[in-house]
């Protein structure tokens, strides 16, 4: 299924996302490395065309992302990257060392941030308790700061195995780690305190598979 060695009768993988969700952002990423073409079906959020009949058809947990494949649909980031690690081995998501470490970082910035800080809590937090955008703000914030303050804590510790990389090569933590960091500007989060997670972010940044991922490169954004 790699686009340049695409068979007859071999079709693409499908991604349904959305320009500034996060998520999809993984994806796009985990795609570009793996030097994947795809197809990309926009899935307006701001207009809640996750909710409606037609998506639901198609992934009945009404969120984005959602890759269609040859071997069937699947709806959840994290079992995506599985996925997209055992069929396309080559170039790895993880280090050949301190592979454990960075699984143990990547699901830190995975799991901890994106479910307090996801559309449908922000929305609860407005309708249920009268939260302003102020209030919004702290409480993105807060879910950062709880998490990136760890992980820069651990990455100072660690000894690195590349100038701008912990790991010598993009993995699993900075596939997370960079839609994380968008999102942290998105809501005015200060990031001088993660001196560290800055730098992986610039690094990666420069990086083609990063930038072609970048929510404002996609033909959604608006
Ligand atoms: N556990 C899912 C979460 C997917 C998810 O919540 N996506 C968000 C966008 S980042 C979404 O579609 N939110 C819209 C909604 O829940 O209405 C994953 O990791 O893929």
């Amino acid at each position: 299924m790699r686009a340049i060695e695409v068979e007859d009768g071999e079709s693409r993988p499908k991604l349904y996302g959305y320009w500034r969700s996060s998520t999809s952002y993984r994806i796009r990423i985990a795609l570009n490395l793996k030097g994947l073409t795809y197809d990309y079906v926009p899935v307006n959020l701001k207009e809640g065309e996750q909710m409606g009949e037609a998506y639901r058809a198609i992934n009945p947990h009404g969120t984005v992302p959602l890759l269609d494949t040859e071997e069937g649909q699947f709806t959840q980031s994290l079992a995506i990257l599985d996925w997209l690690e055992v069929h396309y081995p080559t170039p790895s998501f993880l280090p050949k060392t301190n592979a454990a470490l960075c699984r143990d970082l990547y699901y830190a910035v995975a799991t901890e941030i994106h479910a307090p800080n996801n559309l449908p809590i922000l929305k609860y937090l407005k309708s249920e308790f009268g939260a302003d955008q102020a209030a919004l703000e702290a409480w993105y914030q807060t879910w950062i700061h709880k998490t990136f303050a760890p992980v820069e804590a651990r990455l100072a510790a660690h000894n690195w195995s590349g100038e701008d990389l912990p790991f010598g090569q993009p993995t699993l933590l900075e596939i997370v780690l960079i839609p994380q960091v968008y999102n942290a500007r998105r809501w005015n989060t200060d990031l001088s305190m993660f001196p560290y997670i800055e730098k992986i972010d610039a690094a990666c940044i420069d990086l083609d598979a990063f930038d072609k991922a970048r929510p404002e490169n996609q033909i959604d954004a608006s």
